[in-house]
């Protein structure tokens, strides 16, 4: 199996046919999506556009849906939820289609929504992430980080060395046979360095720095750097569309 990283969705090729595309936002989208299917939700519709998503969310009876999303870490007036993994819980989303836009996730959703197979990951899943990729006998892989507005985000990288590792460990295998790019082999070093201790991390970088100014911010980001507390994997099952399965 060979793995391209792209740390922004703005990185990923014109061209190129991976198998499957695993998109990354610790902070916070992926994080989010996985503990809001993990708590109930039936489903999670991803849109980069606020226009978008409202149109699409009527075709959902009211009681069935809830507006979620953020742009530059706040939540958006009018909506149900922000973008906090913590405050998807089963009292609030088990039933429920989520409809959700963020400053930078669903955006790296988005570009890679015509890949075969898609599945988001964020630290809390790697595991389970890895096994699916095992069982589909992927050969070639690409980890789309989120970033920050088109650039470099420490965090989504973090957790694409995490995967790598973790790959490797299900595949009984070296890290670095994997390593199709750079940037892949840079990942995998970063989480060398965090791997004991990934909530410092998230705090040094410029994401966790904005959400701590922002306000208090300590539960979303020790539940964003919670090693394989999900089992599940958030899978696309029609375009922009994510579900257990
Ligand atoms: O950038 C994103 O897509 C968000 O996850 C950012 S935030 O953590 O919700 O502010």
């Amino acid at each position: 199996m060979k793995v391209w990283y792209c740390p922004t969705p703005e990185a990923v090729p014109g061209s190129g046919h991976p198998d499957a595309a695993v998109v990354i936002d610790v902070l916070r989208a992926t994080t989010t999506i996985g503990w809001a299917l993990h708590n109930g939700a039936t489903a999670v519709h991803v849109f980069a556009d606020l226009d978008i998503l409202q149109r699409a969310a009527t075709a959902v009876p009211q009681d069935k849906r809830l507006l979620a999303g953020e742009r530059g870490g706040r939540a958006l007036e009018g909506f149900d939820l922000g973008n906090s993994p913590v405050a998807v819980t089963p009292a609030v989303v088990e039933g429920k289609q989520l409809f959700l836009s963020t400053t930078n996730g669903t955006r790296a959703l988005e570009r890679v929504q015509a890949v075969p197979r898609v599945f988001t990951c964020s630290l809390n899943n790697l595991k389970a992430v890895a096994a699916q990729l095992q069982a589909l006998a992927a050969g070639h892989v690409w980890i789309v980080g989120s970033g920050w507005e088109g650039s470099y985000s420490l965090e989504d990288s973090l957790a694409a060395g995490a995967l790598l590792h973790s790959m490797a460990t299900t595949l009984g295998s070296d890290p670095q046979s994997h390593c199709g790019n750079d940037e892949t082999t840079a990942a995998a070093a970063l989480w060398q360095v965090w791997q004991h201790n990934p909530e410092t991390c998230l705090r040094l970088a410029t994401h966790g720095q904005r959400l701590q100014r922002l306000g208090n911010h300590d539960a979303d980001l020790r539940c964003c750097a919670a090693v394989n507390s999900l089992t599940v994997v958030p899978t696309q099952t029609s375009p922009g569309v994510f579900r257990l399965v």
